[in-house]
């Protein structure tokens, strides 16, 4: 399955791996790119030694392509800037911000940069500051989100920008990647599904969660604070959006979720912890290794493809 994203990344299947606070380290991102999607390895609030690091091992793993998520309210932001720059990796995914201004760095080090919007606004800058790609994020993602959802944000996006686009947020099998392929998407990026994949080194209790979860489990914290994030419900949320309800000030809503990432994560407390996944942690029902998940994914949509090109039209 040729696309303009495959190309530009030399990848063989349109398949990248969100890149996930804490979830997505070396391991991860780089079982992904080894079967044939790409993997990005989630920066988030980590220094850049943590980052180079992490790049170097993904590299002892496999010699596929290798990209870096950048989340850009990270204290260590210029630093990551400069250390995918010496490390030269194949791509860079942005969120949580505009990165218009590390773009030319990134491009003349030959670095593919793919900011992740979620607004039309934001991919046409992106677009007219050199973006090769972006990808349209809905809120049915986990994590920080936008207001837009996949369903009603991929149209316009595509319709807005000449550069290709990936559709992220609540796609977890072929049948949303067929979707969002139909829809104009030249490639998905899936991130629920690979926290609870063989590979990902978060605790057994945060993939035991997101593998119980039910369609309706997910809930958004921290609209009042302008930074909503989704997050499975659990006694922490429960909590927040009491406190959130009550008026309580950012400050103190902040200190209720400090680390809590890392809670759930690394001690696998996924009762006061936050246990970011996106609204489709109700369709994944297992784990399986990251070669299991890209082919299952790209086997699927060629099949549903297939079908109703059948019953439609053929
Ligand atoms: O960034 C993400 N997902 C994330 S980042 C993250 S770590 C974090 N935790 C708590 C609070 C904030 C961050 C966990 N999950 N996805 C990409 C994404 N970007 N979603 C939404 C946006 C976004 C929102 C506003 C991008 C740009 C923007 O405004 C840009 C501007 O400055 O105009």
């Amino acid at each position: 399955m040729e696309t303009r994203i495959t190309k530009l990344l030399g990848i063989e299947y349109p398949i990248i791996q969100g890149g996930m606070a804490w979830v997505a380290n070396a391991n991860l991102s780089a079982n992904v790119s080894k079967a044939g999607g790409i993997g990005f390895i989630g920066a988030a609030n980590a220094p850049g030694e943590w980052v180079r690091s992490e790049i170097r091992k993904a590299r002892e793993i496999t010699d596929k392509p290798i990209g870096v998520n950048i989340m850009l309210l990270s204290q260590y932001v210029d630093e990551v800037v400069q250390v995918v720059v010496e490390e030269k990796v194949a791509a860079v995914t942005t969120g949580a911000g505009n990165p218009a201004k590390y773009m030319q760095q990134w491009k003349d080090a030959g670095i593919k940069v793919i900011p992740v919007v979620a607004s039309v606004a934001l991919a046409k800058m992106m677009q007219r500051a050199g973006a090769d790609a972006v990808v349209a994020e809905g809120m049915e993602s986990g994590g920080h989100i936008g207001d837009s959802t996949t369903m009603a944000l991929l149209p316009q996006v595509v319709d807005a920008v000449d550069i290709p686009v990936i559709a992220a947020g609540g796609i977890g099998d072929g049948r949303g990647m067929a979707a969002a392929l139909m829809m104009g998407a030249e490639a998905v990026q899936i991130g629920t599904r690979f926290i609870v994949a063989s590979e990902s080194t978060v605790s057994q209790a945060y993939k035991d969660r997101v593998i119980a979860a039910k369609d309706i489990d997910s809930v958004v914290t921290g609209r009042s604070t302008g930074h909503p994030v989704r997050s499975l419900r659990n006694e922490m949320t429960r909590q927040y959006l009491e406190m959130e309800k009550n008026g309580v000030p950012f400050e103190e809503l902040e200190l209720l979720t400090l680390g809590a990432l890392r809670k759930a994560v690394v001690e696998g407390d996924v009762k006061m912890g936050t246990v970011m996944a996106g609204q489709i942690a109700g369709l994944i029902k297992k784990e399986q290794t990251c070669e299991e998940i890209v082919k299952e994914l790209m086997s699927e949509a060629r099949q549903v493809i297939e079908d109703r090109y059948a019953k439609f039209v053929g």
